[in-house]
């Protein structure tokens, strides 16, 4: 059984546009998955972070893997694109983050899906929704219901990709 999966993608240092085109193409090449839609790119303003905007995108996969084994592909790709971790919302190469795995809510010390702050940020929200206008948040609910509080932050669609 295949399970349908929402991965959040974010950059901003180097060819941030390109860096996510990449990005989603590699995750079309991950074992065991494939790549169903990616949303148009968008630029954004950093929310608690800093440097210049992001481009950000939401890709949606089916896979067989586990969150966790799909998890450390994304890690994998990230490191490929040179991401390091100085500190917590530093400007990074390539930021994938697990959204929604399925309709599962996983906590433990890697991972916490839904992603704890999907919710609260436009960057997510918007993309999210351009592929799946109807989706449920596990405990938390209708994510187009949460569009009405982000309105403030500054985001524009940059392609119809
Ligand atoms: N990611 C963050 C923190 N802030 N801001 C924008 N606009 N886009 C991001 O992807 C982003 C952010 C932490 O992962
Ligand atoms: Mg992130
Ligand atoms: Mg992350």
């Amino acid at each position: 059984m295949s399970t349908q999966v929402f991965i959040g993608i974010g950059a901003n240092l180097g060819d941030a546009s390109a860096t996510v085109a990449q990005a989603i193409a590699a995750l079309g090449q991950l074992p065991d998955t494939h790549l169903v839609a990616q949303s148009s790119l968008f630029g954004s303003a950093p929310v608690d972070s800093s440097g210049d905007d992001y481009v950000n995108a939401v890709a949606e996969l089916e896979t067989t893997l586990s969150a966790t084994a799909l998890l450390q592909h994304l890690q994998a790709v990230e490191l490929a694109h040179g991401r390091e971790r100085p500190y917590r919302n530093a400007p990074r190469t390539l930021d994938l983050d697990l959204l929604l795995y399925g309709s599962h809510v996983i906590v433990n010390d890697d991972l916490q899906v839904p992603h704890p702050r999907m919710t609260e940020r436009a960057f997510v929200l918007l993309p999210l929704l351009q592929l799946a206008k109807d989706i449920h948040i596990p405990g938390k609910g209708q994510a187009q219901d949460f569009v009405a509080a982000v309105a403030d932050q500054r985001i524009q669609e940059l392609s119809t990709d």
